[in-house]
């Protein structure tokens, strides 16, 4: 039965970490959501930036870094025949070393000495400990890529020729933009923050941390959405019954993401200060150049959706529609989740262009935006993904009960996170601002206009946590209850009469290189201009 006993712990511990982390997460998020309508007053020890602070490391890296690797583990253990026991070993220590960090961070959040929000944007300083666990951190994603690297280069060399099978093609690229992507904000971590907040030195060079943030944040958004692509390309087909898209395509999209993405990390800092307009300019085309593969994924993605409900007896300009497997969660929820990226990419679009993100930085908007692409997008997806993935590692099965009970979480997620990144897009065009607690400013009249959408906000909010109890008890129930028998892991054939891959999408040594030479054009002169013109650094700030 597909997956060793020994491999499918693995990714077990994995995913049961990150849906402990949704629940905990989702929670929190609540509070928030509360908090924001004005309807909760949250008591002094628990204050608003502690929630904030624990609900975005818990959501955005605990939840997303270990699904994300148990999930490419369990493909390349049922891809490229087992994992060996060396990697095996590797990503437990990884394993360790993740969960060593969290404790570390979490205990500093918890005494609010952290609550530096998930951005830990210097020049607020969190307790010496908080960066530690950072380190941590740092150093079990870095273990699980390095496995990964190990277990598919194995393959490469038993298989000499052949093109490596497309899941552990994702995975390959997934840990390649992973590693590259740490280096910066492990530089950022390490070298200048950790100094600082022990005050062995006296200042922080803050534009050169934002930076060095920010080309590892970017970069993770990247991972999460090309993990998800992952499923759309190569699951879904298989779950309607149909076969993958081009396989060249598929490549080309996975390296066109891997090369040109680290490069785009200053949209994020478009109002930032101290950047030439050139670089930003350069930074935005390089955005917008991500774009590119999107879009061709998208229209991919729609093409299979066509031909197989056609081959199934399908009618009609769009009639076909009705031939696809809507009752089926595995399909449903990566199906919504693609169609939420139609408008969460094209509010991302609006916000890469400077004149409209003067109109909605730091707004709610912004957090509107990022619920629609990580919270629907990608955790959708994730979602669908754990229908098939937690009872093929448990080796049981998915009952029509549970199957059922997914296709109604998907609704309520679906409309809870219409109405509440809904109501968070409108209120930040009315100038709402974001990561700010419930305040009237006075009984301002404008801010006294948002409250109407801010209840939106709630509702869509309390439907969000009734969908996160009942994913949980799904993913519970398929982990430790459920029926034994066998669960296929589903992978789509290639077309039929598709063409030949070419193999320079093997040459992985050649786009590193390129990617590398990509990221030094983007990033080098800005580099070097804030540290030889660097202004006067900042002494540690406590802002909470
Ligand atoms: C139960 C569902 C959820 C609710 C009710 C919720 C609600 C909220 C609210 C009200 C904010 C604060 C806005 C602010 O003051 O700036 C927020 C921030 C955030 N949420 Fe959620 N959210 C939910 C699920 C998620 C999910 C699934 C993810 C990602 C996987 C996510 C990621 C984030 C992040 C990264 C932030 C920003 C934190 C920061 O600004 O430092 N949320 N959420
Ligand atoms: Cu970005």
């Amino acid at each position: 039965m597909g997956i060793s006993n020994e491999d499918a712990r693995l990714t077990k511990s994995y995913i049961f970490v990150a849906f402990v982390a949704l629940f905990l997460g989702g929670l929190l998020g609540l509070l928030q959501g509360l908090n924001r309508a004005g309807m909760l007053e949250l008591p002094t020890w628990l204050n608003y930036y502690k929630v904030l602070t624990a609900h975005g490391l818990l959501l955005v890296v605990v939840l997303t870094a270990f699904f994300t690797i148990g999930y490419f583990y369990a493909v390349m253990s049922h891809n490229l025949g087992g994992l060996l026991p060396k990697v095996r070993k590797i990503a437990w220590t990884g394993f360790g070393l993740k969960i060593i960090g969290f404790v570390l961070a979490v205990i500093p959040i918890l005494m609010g000495d952290a609550s530096v929000m998930y951005t830990f944007y210097p020049p607020m300083a969190a307790a010496p400990i908080f960066y530690i666990a950072l380190v941590f951190i740092v150093l079990g994603v870095w273990a699980c890529c390095i496995g990964g690297f190990i277990n598919v280069a194995n393959w490469r060399k038993n298989h000499k020729g052949q093109h490596v099978p497309i899941l552990s093609y994702f995975a390959t690229g997934v840990f390649v933009l992973l590693f590259f992507a740490l280096l910066p904000v492990a530089v950022e971590v390490i070298v200048l923050i950790i100094p600082w907040s022990f005050g062995w030195v006296k200042t922080i060079n803050v534009m050169l941390a934002r930076t060095l943030f920010w080309a590892f944040g970017h970069t993770l958004v990247n991972i999460w959405y090309l993990t998800a692509t992952s499923a759309w390309y190569v699951i879904v087909p298989k779950i309607m019954g149909g076969r993958r898209w081009s396989d060249t395509l598929t490549r080309v999209v996975i390296i066109a993401l891997v090369v040109m993405n680290i490069t785009g990390g200053f949209h994020h800092q478009i109002i930032d200060p101290g950047i030439a307009p050139a670089v930003k300019f350069l930074h935005v085309f390089m955005s917008l150049a991500i774009g590119f593969p999107s879009l061709m994924t998208a229209w991919a993605m729609f093409a299979i959706f066509e031909r197989t409900a056609r081959k199934q007896g399908g009618k009609g300009w769009i009639g076909w529609y009705k031939k696809m497997p809507w009752g089926d969660v595995r399909f449903l929820a990566p199906f919504i989740a693609m169609v939420a990226f139609i408008p969460a990419g094209a509010g991302g679009i609006a916000q890469s262009t400077n004149q409209l993100d003067q109109v909605v930085h730091n707004t709610m908007w912004i957090v509107g935006h990022f619920h629609l692409t990580l919270g629907m997008s990608v955790v959708m997806t994730f979602f669908g993904i754990s229908y098939w993935l937690v009872p093929y590692i448990s080796k049981r099965v998915l009952t029509p009960q549970i199957n059922r009970l997914g296709v109604i979480q998907t609704w309520i997620w679906t409309v809870g996170m219409v109405l509440m990144s809904g109501a968070m897009h409108t209120v930040g065009l009315l100038g709402s601002p974001r990561r700010t607690s419930f305040t009237t400013y006075g009984d301002n009249a404008t801010a006294l206009s948002w409250n109407p959408y801010l209840l939106f906000l709630a509702i869509g909010g309390t439907l969000l946590v009734i969908g996160v109890i009942l994913q949980v008890y799904a993913v519970i129930n398929m982990m430790f209850f459920a029926p034994k028998g066998e669960t296929e892991f589903p992978i789509a054939e290639p077309e039929e009469d598709g063409s030949t891959t070419p193999y320079w999408t093997e040459r992985w040594g050649m786009w590193i290189v390129v990617m590398l030479l990509v990221v030094a054009m983007a990033y080098v002169i800005p580099i070097t201009d804030f540290i030889v013109n660097a202004p006067p650094g900042s002494p540690p700030f406590k802002t909470w």
